[in-house]
């Protein structure tokens, strides 16, 4: 263990345990979909092995699960992921030591949605959206998940080319139709992006509109923020506080980015910004906000040249360093610098944090659970990628996504 973190937390009467017991109430979902081969729209790089149905996937991330382990839920998106039997699958999932997490209905790839689909003038488009995300909310009662994920690619491409005002009551309707449907329990998390594949409008463009109408909706409606889905420059950290404040924080959707939604491995471009995001959460939890305490932290990355299951590994460490430094910001000293008008102060206070090197206190976190110190290193030593690159049979996909 770090002595510079132990004798830091010292200095100020907290210990280690405490760091080290929030840091194993603190789990990340995975993507099924970052298991799949996909690629940029110019070209799909088929990877040896590369899980191609949601068995397959599901046993990658058990290996995810296995070296890290704070990810034992799987998001599934439908219908890529579509299967006869859901109780079934719930039950090899657990056979893994995982259990199904976020549904996420699939509202962009039907001929019928080429101008919108909750959105859409025409009423029968809008009806089998509704009826299509009521199904996921089944799936999600099916295999015991509590959230129901939304992103839309509603949006016009050209000014004029639809009424923004009446696309947005459609919208709002054919949300109180879906929200109607959902079991007490299960939350509606209602995710935002500011362009593509839209270019001149989006239905759902930013966090403002995503929490308009999770208010209107009820409490059971939340916000999803997915760290790839803003112009740039935007600071997301401050979208975060505002959320926590307001009590909707729903859920993220982890990836980096250097200039659109690259789905790049979270932390790899930008951690300052990760570890900003997370210094709110945790100073929020510090305070007692609720929300802190129960949001959905997931996954959302394709991998398009790298190894998928090692990048989901290194995925993980990096959300899980930003978090345990965010858990080292010295909360007394930072507003004690605010309230002085210290800015160099305060700032020094998240740069400690920031500065402090927790591969220890990650490796500690993981001897306790008594698994290898290094996950890729453990991940490699398997042999795990070598022997599904030997079993399985390649799937070859045109474009992007699946069904692209
Ligand atoms: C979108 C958005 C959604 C994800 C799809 C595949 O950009 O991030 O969350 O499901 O991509
Ligand atoms: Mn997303
Ligand atoms: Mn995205």
């Amino acid at each position: 263990m770090s002595s510079e973190i132990e004798n830091r937390l010292q200095e100020r009467g907290a210990t280690i345990d405490g760091v080290i017991a929030a840091m194993q109430q603190f789990s990340v979902e995975t993507p099924s979909w970052g298991y799949g081969n996909s690629g940029t729209r110019f070209k799909v790089f088929q990877w040896p092995g590369a899980g191609s149905n949601l068995r397959e996937k599901l046993a990658d991330a058990a290996q995810v699960h296995k070296v890290t382990g704070i990810c034992p839920g799987v998001a599934i998106h439908i219908p890529w992921d579509r299967e006869n039997d859901w109780p079934a699958v719930k039950e090899y999932a657990g056979q893994l030591g995982l259990h199904i997490g976020a549904v996420n209905p699939n509202l962009f790839q039907d001929d019928a949605y080429r101008f919108g689909s909750l959105c859409h003038f025409d009423k029968q488009v809008r009806k089998q959206a509704i009826e299509h995300v009521i199904e996921c909310i089944q799936i999600a009662q099916a295999v015991d998940s509590n959230v129901v994920s939304l992103w839309l690619a509603d949006g016009t491409n050209y000014p004029g080319q639809d009424d923004l005002r009446r696309r947005r009551r459609r919208l709002l309707d054919s949300l109180q139709a879906i929200y109607a449907a959902m079991p007490a329990g299960m939350r509606l998390l209602i995710e935002y992006k500011f362009f593509e594949p839209a270019f001149y409008s989006t239905d759902l463009p930013d966090w403002g509109t995503s929490l308009l109408i999770a208010q209107k909706l009820g409490p059971q409606a939340e916000v999803l923020v997915d760290t790839g889905h803003h112009p740039q420059g935007t600071n997301i950290a401050q979208i975060v506080a505002q959320l926590l404040d307001e009590g909707r924080l729903g859920g993220f959707h982890f990836n980096d980015r250097r200039y659109a939604d690259d789905d790049l491995i979270a932390g790899s471009q930008n951690p300052f910004e990760l570890f900003c995001i997370f210094n709110e959460i945790a100073g929020a939890g510090a305070e007692g906000n609720t929300n802190a305490g129960r949001i959905a932290y997931m996954i959302d990355q394709s991998h398009n040249i790298e190894p998928k299951i090692e990048a989901m590994i290194q995925s993980v460490i990096n959300i899980q360093t930003a978090y345990a430094k965010a858990l080292l910001v010295d909360r007394a000293a930072l507003l004690a610098a605010q309230e002085a008008g210290d800015v160099l102060g305060a700032y020094r206070a998240l740069q400690a944090a920031y500065e402090t090197d927790v591969r220890p206190l990650l490796s500690e976190v993981r001897a306790r659970q008594g698994r290898d110190p290094d996950p890729i290193a453990s991940f490699r030593a398997s042999g795990y990628a070598g022997r599904v690159a030997g079993e399985r049979t390649a799937v070859a996909e045109s474009s992007g996504y699946p069904g692209a």
